[in-house]
């Protein structure tokens, strides 16, 4: 069991709201970071480990009852210290970067800042069960209700798409906060721009970070 955190330099993760662009973006990224040839694990929260993704399911779906406060926040970090064993950690043990939609700062933004959960316990729970940082973490940032016209425009919503308008406008101020509190870390990229912009500037933030990492 962790108790501190460790930065993982080849950790890094792609943040958002709703709509923001996260899966353009990604592939982007992906072809980014295959082109040195160190290895390259794609993955994503909740999810990424056959377990992991069935607590996924358990999370969104919208036909059992809704989870309380506390049974969503375990169980996104219940899938998380899943994917952390069985997938970034060993990704990262053999050299190859990781790059993961989504990760620990969710659960600050959507538990913590939109839920009201308490982030003294949501910190606790990074050091003991998480125990990695990522190096760098991208946040595609687009005002809400622009992300929810996008988002919607794709289908039937899961349990958290279903969501109120302030529950994502907790959800931007959370991550838009956690990023002011570690500038080293995080890179703000703005999402309004059209989808090629976006993927653009952040294949430039991380060949910037690459490069200083040389
Ligand atoms: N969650 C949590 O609560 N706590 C946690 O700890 C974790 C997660 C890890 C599942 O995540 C849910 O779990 C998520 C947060 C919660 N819930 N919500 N809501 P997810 O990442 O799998 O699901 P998501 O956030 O719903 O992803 P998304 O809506 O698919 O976001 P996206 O990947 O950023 O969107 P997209 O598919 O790339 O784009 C959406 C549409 O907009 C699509 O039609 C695009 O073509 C269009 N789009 C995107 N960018 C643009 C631009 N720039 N211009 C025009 N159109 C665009």
């Amino acid at each position: 069991m962790a108790m501190t955190l460790a930065t993982q330099p080849r950790l890094v993760t792609l943040e958002g709201g709703e709509g923001a662009g996260k899966s353009t973006v990604l592939a982007a990224l992906r072809e980014e970071i295959a082109a040195r040839g160190d290895g390259l694990v794609c993955t994503r929260e909740p999810g990424g480990t056959p377990l992991a993704e069935q607590i996924r399911g358990l999370l969104l779906d919208t036909h059992h009852e809704p989870p309380t406060a506390d049974t969503e926040l375990l169980l996104m970090f219940a899938a998380r210290a899943q994917h952390v064993a069985e997938t970034i950690a060993p990704a990262l043990a053999r050299g190859a970067w990781v790059l993961s939609d989504r990760f620990t700062d969710a659960s600050y933004a959507y538990q913590g800042a939109a839920r009201g959960g308490d982030v003294g316990f949501i910190a606790d729970l990074e050091r003991r069960v998480v125990g990695i940082v990522p190096g760098l973490t991208l946040l595609l940032d687009v005002p809400v209700d622009v992300g929810l016209q996008r988002a919607r425009g794709r289908g039937a919503a899961d349990r958290i798409e279903g969501e109120r308008e302030d529950f994502f406008e907790r959800v931007r101020e959370g991550y838009l906060a956690r990023a002011a509190a570690e500038p080293h870390r995080f890179r703000v990229i703005d999402a309004t721009r059209p989808i090629e912009a976006v993927a653009a500037a952040a294949r430039a933030h991380l060949r910037d970070y690459m490069a200083g990492l040389a």
